[in-house]
């Protein structure tokens, strides 16, 4: 055994051997209790970073304890690979985004192999490739015949000059990114999920979710937002409008209906487009409305904004005339795209109608008992007893619901009604780098999916996009075909899916990645599904995990699994973050410099106080600690960390410095501090071993001396199998295995009792660090004189017994100061407690002269003796 830890020769060791025996190539094995343990696939955007590592790192330490627990443990990994990266670096460099991409995957597989993740690679999964695609185009044809996937119009950001469709993140300020062109809304046929049918489903069942953290599943409710309301109808006033009919509304609460004072219309509603004609000004209006970006966040916080119409409506039960309005926050996509305003209940309508001097009626009393609301207050959102309301006044809000239905029902002017935020979801996408759609378009028979035995649309790899529109609708070779029903001259959709489709199976099918009989084997994904513990970061929180959900009970209903839910229990890990410096430029932006090319200066408390840049001495400003990013320049590249100190110190780092699910501050001293821990480690086992190992067992009476030593194993196991087992508090488990270091240093190692003990306790100290630090456990368990390897090891066995302290040590106090202590047996009583306590040398010198009032004994810890 080298005197030196050497993490190099040792992970390259360790590393070679798992490979070489397959150690992580799991297959189904009935009888044998299984964990399927995964961690959400990277986009290989070039190289890993160290939200990748920790992510993989806290996946590998779940996987190993699982496997050391004796399960069989799939852990496996792939490639989220289609995406608008790989297309806008095929741009600039001008290399084809397949090139680009399979490259960085390779680079990656190798970061990724170069940590020691107990993955099964053979179940590798690459989204890009039409193996696996091919599956998804076949379910899309499935579902589309059964009309779960429908088209309709859509609308998208399109680039006039660029002739292109923008995602919402290319738009920048309402321009294109590359051209600079004011950009248009446009209305094109679209594919769509029809997600909303799975609506009630998609939320009741996230309460059979136990393992999944609140604030994720309260994310996913929001996101579907169910809610109960109702629809009412304003007639329209034929004199202004010219026709007869009806506006829809719908509403939350009907409670406040006598409280309307005029109602609103999307940009988008025909009413609005009525209106317009022969009114410029409202037309243009109109347009600024359109161009508005179709965010919801950006809708919810911009200046409300509106314009009136010449147009009425009349009020459903009083008749009374009221305008219509066309407002920017009326979405048209939500509700029936038109609302009926109560300014003096609801936050919007009042914000509106104080800027244009609209009418405020209170139809609700507040919780003061007030019966206005002045312009200068708030608008009262909260439920209360209805006032200004005729025959509803008196009511509460479930009674004023019921009754006013009833009294629109009567005049069939509305019903309630539930209905929800989430919407379908649009999966097309004008781009090239994606998963193609298969449908073929036939003039006499319409959109025809592609048949089985034709698939998969192949997506050519050797295209080189410029930007301007999507290359497959350039390219007869792709899209000319004939169509598979008539036979006729037909053309292929040049559309590709949205890359979140590929994300929301690829867990099912690592069940069975090579299967060619179908998306996946039912038998292998019934095994190993559902997924039993599932990690990524809380970015993925709503549309990821929602849709990946959606599919899983698609799946499910295509007889192709048998679980309700894909992903038993969630962990969110926190972000890993960074101290930022920069230095303001002549035009007022800001210079970012990475952390290694600074350098700090701190107080004897550890705060920075001053930063320079160590290329030219000068001072640079400190901008707090921020998630790591390419815009901050905060970034640190494992891989440096890696070469320089192994795998095994950027791990224990990781582990050590937070909860996984807490953000993690970068820290060199926090690496430095880890890598010397490891070669206290590493020197302990190592005189331990040069010494000979012990011949003999631990066996016999031990001495209390030698009782401490193996109660800190013990202590170390408990601790560590509730940390890791229970709690993912992987930092708390390290903890406990340095305060077991602290004591196995200082315990004596000559005799042969000593020196069997010393074995179990490096031998505890691997085991415990083995999921966290695989590669110098794997070598130092060889170390210790053991045939098998560490990963076919099992979890050190807690000794409740080795926990039993025979003597405890108490400590005396006169009148609260500390006087003495004494050594007690644990089974000692009171009476013989006070007895001895009494007695002791100190309580003699201090209570000399005085008399003794009262004894207390806290067991376990002291004994108090009051004297006067
Ligand atoms: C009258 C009213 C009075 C409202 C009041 C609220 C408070 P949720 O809960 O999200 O479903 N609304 C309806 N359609 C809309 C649309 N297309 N764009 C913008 N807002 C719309 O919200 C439903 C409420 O949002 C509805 O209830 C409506 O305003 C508004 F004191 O109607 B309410
Ligand atoms: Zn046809």
């Amino acid at each position: 055994m080298h005197e030196q830890y050497q993490p190099r020769e040792i992970e390259a060791a360790a590393q070679s051997q798992w490979d070489a025996q397959k150690s992580f190539v799991v297959s189904e094995q009935p009888g044998k209790e299984t964990f399927y343990c995964l961690s959400m696939f990277p986009y290989p955007s070039g190289k890993l970073h160290m939200g990748h590592v920790r992510n993989y790192t806290i996946g590998d330490v779940i996987a190993r304890y699982q496997r050391m627990q004796g399960k069989n443990v799939l852990q496996p990994m792939g490639w989220d690979a289609f995406g608008m990266p790989a297309e806008n670096a095929a741009m600039k460099n001008k290399v084809a985004p397949a090139k680009w991409t399979y490259e960085n995957i390779d680079y990656m597989k190798t970061q990724l192999k170069s940590l020691g993740l107990a993955i099964d690679w053979s179940r590798e999964v690459t989204t890009c490739k039409p193996d696996y695609y091919r599956w998804e185009q076949w379910l899309f044809t499935r579902l589309f015949e059964k009309g779960v996937i429908y088209r309709k119009n859509g609308s998208v950001n399109w680039d006039p000059v660029d002739q292109t469709v923008l995602a919402n993140e290319q738009v920048i300020d309402g321009r294109g990114w590359r051209s600079g062109a004011l950009i248009e809304k446009r209305e094109i046929p679209m594919y769509y999920f029809k997600i909303t049918a799975y609506a009630d489903e998609l939320l009741t069942s996230l309460d059979e979710l136990d393992g999944w953290p609140e604030q994720v599943k309260t994310m996913q409710r929001n996101w579907i937002g169910k809610s109960r309301g109702m629809e009412v109808c304003f007639p329209y006033d034929t004199a202004s409008i010219g026709s007869s009919g009806e506006l829809k509304v719908f509403t939350t609460r009907p409670d406040t209906l006598m409280g309307a004072t005029y109602v609103a219309v999307a940009a988008e509603h025909p009413l609005a487009t009525q209106a317009a004609q022969g009114n410029p000004e409202l037309q243009a209006f109109i347009d600024e409305c359109k161009r508005g970006g179709v965010a919801e966040a950006d809708i919810a916080t911009q200046e409300k904004k509106g314009m009136p119409t010449a147009l009425l409506v009349e009020h459903p039960l009083t008749g009374e005339k009221l305008p219509v309005w066309v407002a920017n926050y009326v979405l048209m996509h939500y509700g029936d795209g038109a609302v009926m305003a109560v300014p003096a209940h609801d936050e919007r309508d009042f914000e509106f109608a104080t800027k244009y001097n609209l009418p405020i009626k209170a139809v609700v009393r507040t919780s003061a008992g007030d019966e206005t609301v002045a312009p200068w207050q708030e608008a009262y959102g909260e439920h209360g007893e209805l006032i200004n309301s005729g025959d509803f006044n008196g009511l509460d809000f479930a009674g004023a619901f019921d009754a006013i239905e009833v009294a629109l029902l009567k005049k069939n002017l509305g019903k309630s009604r539930t209905q929800f935020r989430l919407r379908d979801w649009g999966i097309s996408r004008q781009r090239y780098w994606g998963c193609p759609i298969p449908i073929v378009h036939c003039d006499a028979c319409g959109d025809v999916p592609v048949p089985e035995d034709q698939l998969p649309v192949v997506l050519p790899e050797d295209v080189v996009p410029d930007g301007a529109g999507s290359p497959l609708a350039r390219m007869p070779e792709f899209y000319e075909c004939s169509c598979p029903k008539c036979g006729a001259p037909a053309k292929r959709e040049t559309d590709t899916m949205d890359t979140f489709v590929e994300s929301s199976w690829y867990f099912a099918r690592y069940a069975s990645p090579n299967y060619t009989g179908g998306m996946v084997d039912p038998a292998a994904a019934n095994h190993w599904l559902p997924v039993d513990q599932y990690i990524g970061g809380i970015e993925h929180a709503i549309l990821h995990l929602l849709y990946a959900r959606f599919f899983h009970k698609l799946m499910r209903d295509e007889g192709l699994l048998n679980s309700n839910e894909p992903f038993k229990n969630l962990l969110t890990q926190g972000m890993v973050v960074a101290d930022t410096y920069y230095r303001t430029t002549d035009n007022g932006g800001k210079d970012w410099f990475n952390p290694a090319d600074v350098e700090i200066e701190r107080d004897g408390k550890g705060k920075v106080t001053a930063a320079k840049l160590k290329s030219d001495g000068l001072p640079v400003e400190i901008g707090g600690t921020e998630k790591m990013s390419k815009s901050k320049n905060n970034g640190v590249d494992p891989q440096a960390m890696i070469d320089q100190y192994g795998a095994d110190t950027c791990r224990l780092f990781m582990m050590f410095a937070s909860p996984p699910d807490m953000s993690l501050e970068w820290s060199d001293s926090g690496v430095e501090g880890a890598n010397r821990f490891l070669r206290r480690v590493w020197r302990l086992a190592q005189a331990h071993v040069s010494a000979g190992l012990p011949g003999a067992k631990l066996q016999g009476e031990l001495s209390d001396a030698q009782k401490e030593v193996r109660r800190a194993i013990h202590l170390a196991i408990k601790q560590a199998t509730q940390d890791i087992g229970q709690h993912h508090k992987f930092n708390t488990a390290i903890a406990a295995v340095m305060t077991l270091m602290n004591v196995l240093e200082k315990a004596p190692n000559s005799a042969d009792q000593d020196r069997a003990l010393m074995q179990e306790g490096i031998e505890t100290v691997a085991l415990l660090l083995a999921p966290i630090t695989p590669h110098i456990s794997h070598e130092l368990w060889q170390q210790l004189g053991h045939e098998g390897a560490a990963i076919d090891a099992q979890w050190p066995l807690l000794d409740e017994s080795a926990l039993v302290q025979d003597t405890l040590t108490l400590v005396i106090q006169v009148n609260g100061k500390l006087r003495g202590q004494i050594e007690m047996p644990a089974s000692a009583s009171r009476e013989e407690i006070e007895a001895q306590a009494r007695a002791n040398e100190g309580v003699l010198r201090f209570t000399e002269g005085l008399s003794i009032r009262k004894v207390i004994v806290v067991p376990g810890k002291l004994v108090n003796i009051v004297a006067n």
